[in-house]
């Protein structure tokens, strides 16, 4: 075993020679406070504070010293790591504050800027007044029932009544779809653009068990001119319920719960004699003006836009289903009877909102449907 080396210097030791430990420590202080990001200070840290840095290797020579000589060195070497260390942590936290200042900066959100206005789309004011009529007689055990808009002539006049000769069938100008070749005129070709959604009340007894009991949304079609009351394409609803033992007073009831529940409590309806060739007997439906419920009639101070202070509005057309039409789809007219009613959506949507002229609706142009809400 070898003595200790009690004649070993650390001054002659070059890495724990003072000058050069004073050195590396100023080299690692500059370096540090010149670490722009934490980056750079990691990079600083592995080379003046890591396990081959200059400060780190005199400090792995102090081990080979004599116990005499250990100390001095021991303190030289721990007060500048602890300088570099302490300088390392200030520059560490300094560097992360400026960059949680950086970020909070760069991504604060300015709440009172204009946003970026993209609106959601929705749909039509006539597409949501339509569904609502048929979610109320969903609700009632009602099926919605649909059918073709080019359609056979038979089913759209016919089926109902409105055989060629019938006087009525010009009541509904009629688009006449061309047929095939050889057809010789479109008046000819036994093909139309639907003038009613009656023929799909056809359809439904033709196709389903009794009783039947649907409600027929959809477009139709007439040769009427684009004007503030009339477009030739509009929507209409028509109901048709078909059973045993069906009077006039269901078909009374029915209209009371529809009028209540798309207009309000409290709103009665009338009948007034009409003329159907697919209902016997016919009537007009009206209902109580939901906005001045009869009030503004005679009383000129308070005139009401809603019902022209007339009082009551005008819904559509309805009555007990004709035995012809029975008949004509298979259907006993001794044991069973029915009703039907029809009406026009844009006309309801114009005095349900108080809609001035039909054009608005089919022009698409935003500002129409935008008080609308955007219902989806
Ligand atoms: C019919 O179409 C019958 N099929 C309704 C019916 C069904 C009666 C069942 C009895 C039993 P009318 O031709 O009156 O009836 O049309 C019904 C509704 O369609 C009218 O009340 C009106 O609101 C609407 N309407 C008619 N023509 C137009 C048009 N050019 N533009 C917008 N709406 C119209």
């Amino acid at each position: 075993m070898s003595a200790p080396n009690k004649s070993y210097d650390p001054v002659e030791v070059e890495a724990l020679k003072p000058e050069e430990i004073d050195r590396a420590t100023e080299e690692a202080l500059a370096a540090v406070a010149a670490a722009g990001d934490l980056e750079a200070l990691r990079e600083v840290k592995v080379a003046h504070a890591g396990d081959r840095s200059p400060l780190a290797l005199a400090n792995r020579e102090i081990g080979a010293l004599p116990p005499h000589a250990k100390a001095e060195a021991g303190k030289r070497v721990g007060q500048a790591r602890g300088a570099v260390g302490k300088a390392l942590k200030a520059r560490q936290e300094e560097l992360e504050r400026e960059r949680d200042e950086r970020v909070l900066v760069e991504e604060a959100v300015d709440v009172t800027l204009p946003y970026d206005r993209r609106p959601a789309g929705a749909r039509h004011p006539l597409t949501t007044l339509s569904e609502r009529i048929e979610d109320v007689f969903v609700a009632m055990g009602y099926e919605v029932a649909e059918g073709p808009e080019v359609e056979a002539e038979w089913l759209n006049f016919d089926a109902l009544n409105l055989g060629p000769d019938h006087p009525a069938r010009t009541m509904q100008d009629t688009f006449f779809v061309r047929g095939q070749a050889g057809s010789p005129r479109e008046e000819d070709s036994g093909v139309v653009l639907r003038t009613h959604t009656s023929p799909v009340q056809i359809r439904s007894l033709l196709a389903r068990e009794l009783p039947v009991y649907v409600i027929c949304p959809g477009r139709v079609y007439r040769t009427d001119e684009l004007d503030a009351t009339h477009t030739p394409v509009f929507g209409q609803v028509e109901l048709l319920a078909i059973d045993e033992g069906l009077t006039m007073a269901d078909l009374r009831g029915t209209l009371d719960h529809m009028v209540r529940a798309l207009f309000g409590e409290g709103l009665g309806t009338r009948l007034r004699p009409s003329y159907f060739p697919f209902t016997e007997p016919s009537a007009e439906m009206d209902m109580v003006c939901f906005v001045c419920r009869g009030a503004s009639v005679g009383d000129p101070d308070n005139p009401c836009r809603t019902c022209s202070s007339e009082g009551w509005i005008e819904l559509g057309g309805c009555g007990m289903v004709n035995p012809r039409v029975l008949t004509a789809c298979g259907v006993d007219p001794e044991r069973y009877s029915g009703f039907a009613f029809g009406f026009g959506i844009e006309r309801m949507l114009m005095f349900r909102h108080n809609v001035e002229d039909m054009r608005d609706m089919v022009e698409g142009d935003v500002r129409f449907t935008r008080p609308f809400g955007m219902e989806i």
